[in-house]
């Protein structure tokens, strides 16, 4: 008989989880290393202690449950995970899926007696979102030696904030060496947060991939000057420069067919009705599965940009923020994800990843794959983010499985 997880138990916690951390408006916002962050983490490592695991925290604050299991067997470690800090407004799902279902597989394993040869590990990595400290994925980058845990402690956030600074108000500026457990396997199972899944009506992702990712803030000068004395050839109008670059990289992806471009922040300065914007700072998000074609965005801004300065005489500064190639996944735990979803009688597809995961970090030190579940309307980053439950347990139970798969090789 196989195993199943305790389907009330996740449901539970997930649900729980989703309410810690809700702003004055009843907004989800728990951003990386906050105080908010903190309530979030401190629930999760009580689920954690409770289970029996031990609980060890890295030096940039990713937390871990580790079960050595009763043979306490020296074998590297089958790890599972995501992130629990959130965007802004967020839905419940994104990431903390991963991290309770991931602490789900490791208790079912432990209560039914059935110890797999390997010890098991659950991790939930700091500042995956990347909203208030860029890069995204900053924790498990810097868990895989891809950014110096100097450089990632020294973090200024958007809010002028320092992340190590943060990590050690929140209690969270651990003693363990990032890298300290490398894993034999990595497993992240997340709600799609896109439209493929429900657009099919297939039940499971087997993810073989995630799509390159270029962030960059961009600052525009002009100069600041009266709204209705200023003739319209006379200005340098950062603001219209910046609505510009708005327009020009929408029809540019549109144009790719394949890749995505979001300018998500934008402000204005000095921000006044009547006043000619002196100054235009915004962030430009770029991603596509081809690193060429990536590469052919950024080009295609940067040129963009020149043009800018030339015609509307205005100065611009481009600081980059995150920048990861697309990255392909181990293509036997793929084959697993595929097989444990036959075996469930469910549908699968192997699919690329249009979000970034920690997964793609973690990839980098041991054979990483993912797991995805159906996003409804393929919303995420958003209050209204949902998956069934039944798909919600169905991908847990094939974690359940992927993982038992794994521990015994
Ligand atoms: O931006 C992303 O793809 C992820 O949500 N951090
Ligand atoms: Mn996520
Ligand atoms: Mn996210």
């Amino acid at each position: 008989m196989s195993l199943t997880i305790d389907t009330g138990r996740l449901l539970g916690r997930l649900r729980h989880l989703g309410s810690i951390g809700r702003d004055g408006e009843g907004r989800l916002c728990r951003l990386a290393a906050s105080d908010a962050d903190k309530a979030g983490r401190d629930a999760l490592v009580g689920w954690i202690a409770a289970a029996g695991l031990e609980v060890a925290v890295d030096r940039i604050g990713n937390v871990f449950g580790i079960w050595r299991g009763p043979a306490a067997s020296n074998l590297a470690p089958v790890m599972v995970g995501s992130h629990i800090d959130t965007v802004i407004d967020a839905g419940i799902y994104d990431g903390c899926y991963g991290v309770l279902a991931g602490l789900e597989v490791i208790e079912t394993l432990k209560a039914s007696g059935r110890a797999p040869d390997r010890p098991l590990v659950v991790a939930a990595f700091t500042n995956e979102e990347g909203v208030r400290y860029a890069p995204d994925m900053l924790g498990s980058l810097t868990y895989v030696g891809g950014l110096s845990l100097d450089v990632a402690l020294a973090t200024v956030g958007v809010d002028g904030s320092v992340l190590g600074a943060e990590l050690a108000r929140i209690g969270y500026a651990g003693t363990e060496a990032p890298g300290f457990i490398r894993p034999h396997a990595y497993v992240e199972l997340h709600i799609e947060q896109g439209p493929v899944l429900e657009k099919e009506g297939v039940a499971v992702g087997a993810v073989e991939s995630v799509q390159g990712i270029s962030w960059q803030r961009v600052t525009i000068e002009g100069v600041a000057n009266h709204a209705g004395t200023t003739p319209m050839r006379m200005r340098c109008d950062a603001g219209h420069a910046a609505a510009r670059v708005v327009t020009f990289l929408r029809d540019l992806a549109a144009a790719n067919g394949f890749g995505v471009a979001t300018v998500g922040c934008m402000e204005f300065a000095p921000n006044a009705i009547n006043v000619i914007p002196a100054r235009a700072t915004f962030t430009v998000d770029l991603r596509d599965p081809d690193s060429a074609r990536l590469h052919a965005l950024e080009e295609g801004l940067s040129g963009c940009l020149a043009e800018l300065m030339r015609v509307e005489r205005v100065k611009v500064r481009v600081e980059p923020l995150a920048r990861f190639e697309p990255v392909a996944f181990d293509r036997d735990i793929v084959g697993h994800v595929e097989a444990a979803a036959a075996r469930h009688g469910l549908p699968s597809r192997r699919m690329t990843s249009g979000a970034g995961h920690d997964a793609q970090m973690m990839a980098r030190i041991c054979p990483a794959a993912m797991i995805f579940v159906p996003s409804i309307g393929g919303i995420s980053h958003n209050p209204r983010e949902h998956t069934p439950e039944a798909d919600l347990v169905a991908g847990a139970n094939i974690l359940l499985e992927v993982v038992q798969r794994l521990a015994a090789e």
